[in-house]
């Protein structure tokens, strides 16, 4: 098993892959566990803790647990080089995402073939048998890590969509896309040979046991009002599903792609639950992939979060089956690291926090308004249908630009898609089969003229096709000498190497970051600022990627991108060590077994007790926290009183703060200090402890104390020096 404190070896990865071998054919649910102990809490909507995992930023203060949700979290990453996308496939799975989309590099659906060896992409990654295989071998090991099963998912669309089907069932793929009416109104391509291809290309899938996802959603981010759409979103689940079902694809493994249609600030919960409610009703038995909404997507990371939350909410009140967080890529256009992260943590997040939730709020389908509004929803897609049936079918109704028009049906605007039977790319390729067509091969092309030779399978003949005889798939590493991974690697060695290191948002050794600025200015103003802001900085390339507007005379907020030109020497590198603390549990548990009391006050004319009291104070995260009895002075407290206090109270510490320093009067009050402890008889008994802006532990101790904290000090510090030193005095 590999180790998993190291990089993945990208190298290693691409080495041998001729040989490589899928573990598993098909796809993987997660596995429920009902009423799970987690921790001190008993979730009701979990399933299998993963092995190994990255908490949210909270879990810390929660023994670091990490319950993971029912449902499957996808994260789609495809930002042109697999290379490094296999990377981010590692930290999206150890923080719960166990779908890993890639889509596909512009143009690839127009490719009558299969594309070979590992070109860079544009907007997506072109999805190659090499590339399929070394991000699929990767996940092998990325599973072993967190110790759950990770589907793998593309695209089967384009002409070549057979062939990719294909391909991702001798390759291990888990899941795909697959839905003719796509093709047809999002790439123009014939609806003929589209439905053709689907035939096949399902056939294939249902082999191979992959998930499919449809395309209805892709109505609503194109329309022009997405939420009018929604009767029509029904009639296209419709047909894909049955056509699915009727190419051989279990019900199981299908799963309609869902959209919550709006988003704030219209009255999105209300709008989207009677259509969630609909589809589900008319569909129970097939599984729900929850998309999330890109339509109204901006380049606000909040707002995106926000509304994702929101559509996490329909989720939980209506169960997904699997949930998708792709808004970084599909809505924001990105594709960072930092945000396919921060989306699945935004998934994970909701579903913890409204674990349960349905046992307590029920959605209330008696509701007349709710009712009706279910009903005429399912009225207004039945209706379609019929229509689609009078004008002569589906293919018809195309035509005539029944789809992705901008009114509620049965309202039209005619501003539908339409295509031409008789149009598209490869139109016209479609041919009859010749009565003696036989093609020896499982699953692929449909009818085989099997009954003159007495076969059930017409692999038999040639002892198994590519799907029972991995040897006969001819394997191509590179065709292109000039784009390819390996001259991307060496490009990125010294990187990969950590000898140096550049920030990185996407690609390794990028060099990318992001500025947040505010400015006192109009928006067009603080843009240029912003511009003018980096240029003095030396970055390179700099782009404004967001501005907000907090007031239009008072000032915006701009994000900005850009390049810093240097590479960082990794070992020039210094690392503070770090304070070695006693954990909070281990303080609380001393200090109940052996009380502690504090005297403390600000000293001399000093009444600065801010510090003192983040010290202290529980609600600070001071000792108090751990159990420390704190008797708090006040400030400007004289010396003498604290010690006579600390005396009377049989006081562990004393604890003083002293920010002011001219003419070095916090040296002389920690000395004086002392000084009467001595006098008194009581310094061996009292631990002395400085604090303040100028203090630092040579210049207290220096001065008679025990120790001295300076600046940043956190409760938990002190805490631990007073409970370690008095152990040691006494042993
Ligand atoms: C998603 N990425 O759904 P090309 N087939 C179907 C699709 O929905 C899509 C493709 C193919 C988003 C939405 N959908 C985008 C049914 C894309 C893509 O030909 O590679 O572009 O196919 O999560």
């Amino acid at each position: 098993m590999k180790p998993f404190d190291q990089k993945l070896d990208i190298e290693a990865i691409l080495s041998d892959l001729e040989h490589y071998v899928p573990r598993s054919r098909g796809w993987h649910w997660r596995k429920p566990v009902d009423h799970q102990k987690i921790g001190k809490f008993e979730y009701f909507d979990t399933s299998e803790s993963l092995r190994t995992s990255v908490g949210l930023p909270a879990s810390h203060a929660f023994d670091s647990i990490d319950p993971q949700p029912k449902a499957i979290i996808t994260t789609e990453i495809a930002s042109g080089r697999f290379e490094d996308d296999i990377r981010r496939m590692r930290m999206a799975a150890i923080h719960g995402a166990d779908h890993m989309m890639v889509i596909r590099t512009a143009g690839q659906s127009h490719f009558d073939g299969l594309i070979e060896g590992t070109p860079q992409g544009i907007g997506g990654i072109p999805i190659t048998r090499k590339q399929v295989r070394a991000q699929r071998k990767a996940l092998d090991i990325i599973e072993d890590e967190v110790g759950r099963p990770i589907n793998f998912h593309s695209y089967v669309s384009g002409v070549a969509g057979p062939e990719i089907a294909t391909m991702f069932v001798e390759e291990g793929v888990n899941g795909a896309h697959q839905d003719p009416q796509y093709n047809i109104l999002y790439r123009n391509i014939n609806m003929v040979r589209s439905f053709v291809d689907a035939a096949e290309s399902k056939t294939i899938m249902a082999y191979g046991n992959l998930a499919q996802i449809d395309g209805a959603h892709n109505a609503n981010a194109t329309a022009v009002e997405a939420w009018k759409v929604t009767p029509e979103l029904l009639v296209q689940h419709a047909i894909n599903t049955a056509f699915s079902i009727a190419c051989g694809i279990r019900e199981e493994n299908i799963c309609l792609s869902t959209v919550p249609p709006t988003a704030p600030p219209a009255p999105c919960v209300r709008m989207d639950l009677p259509y969630a409610i609909a589809l589900r009703e008319l569909f129970p038995s097939v599984k729900m992939r929850a998309q999330m909404n890109t339509k109204y997507m901006e380049s606000s990371v909040r707002e995106a979060t926000v509304t994702h939350t929101l559509n996490l909410l329909i989720s939980q009140l209506t169960s997904a089956d699997i949930q998708s967080t792709i808004t970084p890529d599909e809505g924001r256009n990105v594709p960072w690291h930092i945000y396919n992260i921060e989306a699945v943590d935004t998934a994970k997040q909701v579903f913890a926090g409204l674990d349960g939730i349905n046992e307590y709020v029920k959605i209330d389908r008696q509701n007349e308004k709710l009712s009706r509004e279910i009903r005429e929803l399912k009225e207004r897609a039945v209706l379609m249908m019929e229509e689609m049936l009078e004008v002569g079918g589906y293919f018809e109704a195309v035509q005539q630009g029944f789809f992705v028009d901008s009114g509620l049906y049965p309202q039209r605007n005619g501003d539908g898609i339409a295509r031409k039977i008789s149009g598209g790319i490869s139109a016209d390729t479609v041919f009859m089969r010749n009565p003696d067509y036989f093609a020896p091969v499982t699953a692929h092309f449909g009818y085989n003229n099997l009954v003159q030779y007495d076969l059930q399978d017409p692999t038999e003949i040639i002892d198994g096709c590519t799907f029972e005889d991995r040897s006969k798939i001819i394997y191509i590493d590179e065709l292109d000498e000039s784009d390819n991974v390996y001259l991307r690697l060496k490009e990125t060695e010294a990187y990969r190497k950590n000898s140096i290191v550049k920030p990185e948002m996407e690609w390794q050794g990028d060099g990318v970051i992001l500025l947040t600025m505010f400015f006192p200015l109009s928006v067009d103003l603080a843009k240029a600022a912003a511009l003018q802001t980096a240029k003095q900085m030396n970055l390179m390339e700099a782009e404004v990627i967001h501005v907000e507007i907090m007031h239009p005379m008072e000032g915006t907020r701009v994000e900005v991108k850009g390049k810093v030109p240097f590479d960082i020497n990794v070992a020039s590198l210094k690392i503070e060590p770090k304070p070695q603390l006693l954990e909070e549990e281990e303080l609380k548990e001393h200090i109940r077994n052996h009380p502690f009391k504090i005297v403390a006050g600000t000293v001399g004319e000093d009444e600065h007790s801010v510090g003192l009291r983040e010290i202290l104070d529980i609600k600070h995260g001071g000792i108090e926290k751990f159990g420390f009895e704190c008797i708090y002075l006040g400030t400007s407290v004289a010396l003498s009183k604290l010690v006579d206090a600390a005396i009377e109270l049989s006081a562990d510490a004393i604890l003083i703060s002293t920010i002011i320093s001219h003419d070095d009067v916090h040296y002389k009050n920690m000395k004086k200090l002392h000084d009467i402890c001595v006098e008194k008889g009581v310094r061996d008994r009292l631990i002395l402890v400085a604090g303040g802006t100028q203090v630092t532990p040579k210049i207290a101790r220096d001065s008679g104390m025990d120790e001295g904290f300076g600046r940043k000090t956190k409760g938990q510090q002190v805490a631990t020096f007073l409970v370690k030193h008095r152990s040691e005095v006494k042993e």
